[in-house]
C-alpha cells in the first residue's frame, strides 16, 4: 500500500469512528439524533448544548470529556451524564446511557451502540422483527380496544338508564316514607293514649297487690311473734320473763359469752317480764334476727296401700274418643296422667306427700309382675312432677289482672303491634334509602360505564393466595391454606393521573399490618373485552396491587385500515 492510501485509510476508520452516515443523506456525529443533528452541523466550533462552553469541533467524539452535560460526548462513554441516541430503523429510536457504549451488551437493537467493541459481531440488527412484533402487539391492542369500544357503549346506556332508574326510585321511596312518617306518628299517637290507661291499671293492680303482701307479712310476723312468744314462755304462765329469756344465750346483744339478767332486762323493756301484747310491740324486734322458732314436726301419714297392678294386658285399649271430651285435647304428658287417674281413681293424692320408699313396695314388687313395678315407679314420677307444679305457685305470686286491666292491656298490645309493624317498614325503607343514595354517591365514570362493575366480585389466585376484588366495595385477600378473609381496603377513590383518572382505583383502611400500615390496595385498570382480575402482588408489605382488564376503559376507536392505530376518543 502506497503511503497516501494508508492515511486515506486511517481517515476513513477515524471519520467511521466519530460520524455515523444516514442512507448517505447526512453526516452527524455518532450517537447524536436525527433531530439533534444540526447542533452538531458546525465544522469549526461545537457549543455544548447547555451553553456552558465553546470548543473545537475536532473535540466532538474525541474520548475526552469536555461539556458538564456530556453533549460533546454522544458517542463515547467518556462523559458519566451522556446519552446515545440508537436511531433503531425499523422500531422505536432509544436513548440509553453513554457509559454502556461498547460495554460488551447489545442494548440498541440495530447494534449500533457496540460499534468498537467485540460484542459487535454477537450483537444482530434485531429492530425490524422487534417493529414487526411490535405492530402485531399493536394491533391486537386495537382489536381488543374496538370490541371493547362497543361494550363499553353497552355499558354506557346500561348506566345511564340505571341512573335514571335509581333517581326515579329514589323520589318513590322518599314519598313512601314521607307517608309511612305520618302514618307512624299517627300509630304512636294511637299506642301512647293506649298504654296511659294500660299503665293506670297495672300500676293500681300492682300497689294493691303490694297492700295485700304487706298485710300478709304483718300478719305472719305477728304469727311469728306469737309462737316466739309462746316457745319463750318456758312455764306457760302468759309472761315472758328475763329469766326465761336467759334459756337463749343466742339472744345475748353483745355476744359475749356472759349474758347478764340486765342484758335480758333490756330486751324486756328494762321490766322484768313481759305479756304478750307487749312482746309482740316492743320485744319481738329486737330479737327476731337471732331467733329461730323451732320448726313444727309433721306427722308422717300413714303410707297407703300402694296402687293396684294395672289392669291387664290383655285388655282392650281405651278407644280414642271413648274418655270425656277434655281429655281429647290433652298433651301426651297429660293424657298419661289421666290414665293414671282412671287406673288409680281410689287414691287421694294429698295422702302421698311423703315419697313411697323402696322398702315400702318391696312386698308389692314381689308379688307383682314387670308391669306392675313399671307403673308404680311411673305414678311415683307423676305424683312428683305435679307436686313440684305445686309448689311453683305460691301465695307470693301476684293474682292475675282484673279483666277491665286485661283488656286495656290487650288493647295496648294490639296498638304496639300496629305500631311496631309500621315503624319496622318505615325502617326498611330508610334503609333501602340509605343503600340507594350510597350506590348512587359513587362515581362510576364520566358516562356512568363503571355501573356494571357495581356489586360484582372479581378473583385471582396466585400460589399462596386468593385475592377479591368487590368493586366499588372491598378487596381482600385469603390464604390457600385456610383461615379467614384478610381486609386489604373498602372503597376509596379513583386515583388515576389528572389526564387518565378512571385508571386507578384505590382501597384504603385494611387490617393493620402487624407493626405496620393498615392495609390498602391500588387497582390498575385498563381497557380488555372483560372485567377480569389479571394480577395481584405486594410491591411493600401490606400495600397491594391488583391488575384488572375492563371494557369501561376501552375509549377509543381505532381505524385499523389507515395503519395509524393511536385511534381517537369517540365523541
Ligand atoms: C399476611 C398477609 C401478607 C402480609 C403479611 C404481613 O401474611 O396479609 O400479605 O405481608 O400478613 O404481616
Amino acid at each position: 500500500m502506497k503511503l497516501g492510501d494508508f492515511y486515506l485509510q486511517v481517515l476513513l476508520v477515524f471519520i467511521s469512528w466519530k460520524f455515523q452516515v444516514n442512507n448517505g443523506q447526512s453526516e452527524r456525529p455518532r450517537g447524536v439524533s436525527l433531530s439533534n443533528g444540526p447542533l452538531y452541523s458546525n465544522n469549526e466550533y461545537f457549543t455544548c448544548l447547555d451553553g456552558s462552553l465553546t470548543i473545537p469541533s475536532s473535540k466532538v467524539n474525541d474520548d475526552y470529556c469536555d461539556c458538564t452535560d456530556g453533549t460533546d460526548e454522544p458517542g463515547t462513554s467518556a462523559c458519566p451524564s451522556g446519552k446515545f441516541h440508537c436511531s433503531n430503523r425499523g422500531f422505536r429510536p432509544l436513548y440509553i446511557p453513554s457509559s454502556r457504549v461498547n460495554d460488551g451488551i447489545c442494548d440498541c437493537c440495530d447494534a449500533s451502540d457496540e460499534y468498537d467493541s467485540p460484542a459487535r459481531s454477537l450483537c444482530a440488527n434485531t429492530c425490524r422483527e422487534l417493529g414487526k412484533a411490535e405492530l402485531v402487539a399493536k394491533n391486537h391492542e386495537a382489536v381488543v380496544m374496538n370490541e371493547g369500544f362497543e361494550i363499553r357503549r353497552n355499558y354506557i346506556e346500561r348506566g345511564l338508564d340505571t341512573k335514571t332508574q335509581r333517581q326515579q326510585t329514589l323520589e318513590k321511596l322518599k314519598e313512601e316514607l314521607e307517608q309511612i312518617e305520618q302514618l307512624k306518628d299517627e300509630k304512636e299517637q294511637v299506642k301512647d293514649d293506649a298504654e296511659r290507661p294500660e299503665k293506670d291499671a297495672i300500676e293500681k293492680h300492682k300497689a294493691a297487690w303490694e297492700e295485700v303482701k304487706s298485710q300478709r307479712e304483718a300478719e305472719r310476723e305477728k304469727e311469728r311473734a306469737a309462737t316466739a312468744f309462746s316457745e319463750l314462755d318456758k312455764d306457760q304462765d302468759g309472761r315472758v320473763t328475763f329469766e326465761e329469756i336467759l334459756f337463749h344465750p343466742e339472744l345475748d346483744p353483745d355476744d359475749t359469752n356472759e349474758f347478764t339478767p340486765e342484758e335480758a332486762m333490756s330486751l324486756l323493756a328494762e321490766e322484768p317480764e313481759v305479756f304478750q301484747d307487749k312482746f309482740a310491740q316492743f320485744v319481738w324486734e329486737k330479737i327476731k334476727d337471732k331467733y329461730s322458732i323451732t320448726p313444727k314436726t309433721t306427722e308422717t301419714p300413714e303410707i297407703p296401700e300402694p296402687p293396684a297392678p294395672p289392669a291387664p294386658v290383655d285388655e282392650p285399649p281405651k278407644t280414642e274418643g271413648a274418655g270425656d271430651e277434655a281429655e281429647d285435647d290433652l298433651t301426651i304428658d297429660e293424657e298419661e296422667e289421666a290414665a293414671f287417674e282412671d287406673d288409680y281413681d281410689d287414691y287421694d293424692e294429698d295422702d302421698y306427700d311423703e315419697p313411697l320408699e323402696d322398702e315400702d313396695l318391696e312386698d308389692e314388687e314381689e308379688e307383682d309382675d314387670d308391669d306392675g313395678d313399671e307403673d308404680i315407679r311411673r305414678y311415683r314420677e307423676m305424683r312428683e312432677k305435679r307436686k313440684q307444679k305445686k309448689d311453683q305457685k305460691t301465695d307470693d305470686d301476684m293474682p292475675e289482672y282484673d279483666s277491665y286491666t286485661k283488656t286495656l292491656i290487650q288493647i295496648a298490645d294490639d296498638a304496639r303491634a300496629e305500631y311496631n309493624e309500621v315503624n319496622d317498614k318505615m325502617k326498611e325503607i330508610e334503609k333501602n334509602i340509605s343503600t340507594l343514595e350510597k350506590e348512587m354517591g359513587v362515581d362510576l365514570g364520566m358516562e356512568h360505564e363503571f355501573l356494571p362493575l357495581q356489586g360484582e366480585c372479581y378473583e385471582y389466585s396466585d400460589r399462596e393466595y386468593t385475592y377479591k376484588l368487590c368493586a366499588f366495595d372491598k378487596a381482600s385477600q385469603r390464604s390457600k391454606s385456610g383461615g379467614s378473609e384478610t381486609s386489604l381496603g373498602k372503597w376509596g377513590e379513583w386515583s388515576g393521573p389528572a389526564d387518565n383518572k378512571y385508571s386507578e382505583m384505590k382501597y384504603t383502611g385494611g387490617l393493620k399490618c402487624w407493626n405496620g400500615p393498615d392495609r390498602s390496595c391500588v387497582v390498575k385498570l385498563k381497557c380488555g373485552k372483560e372485567n377480569q382480575l389479571m394480577g395481584a402482588s405486594e410491591p411493600e408489605r401490606c400495600v397491594y396491587e391488583f391488575t384488572m382488564t375492563t371494557p369501561a376503559l376501552c375509549n377509543k376507536k381505532i381505524d385499523l385500515t389507515s395503519g395509524n392505530m393511536d385511534g381517537h376518543d369517540e365523541l
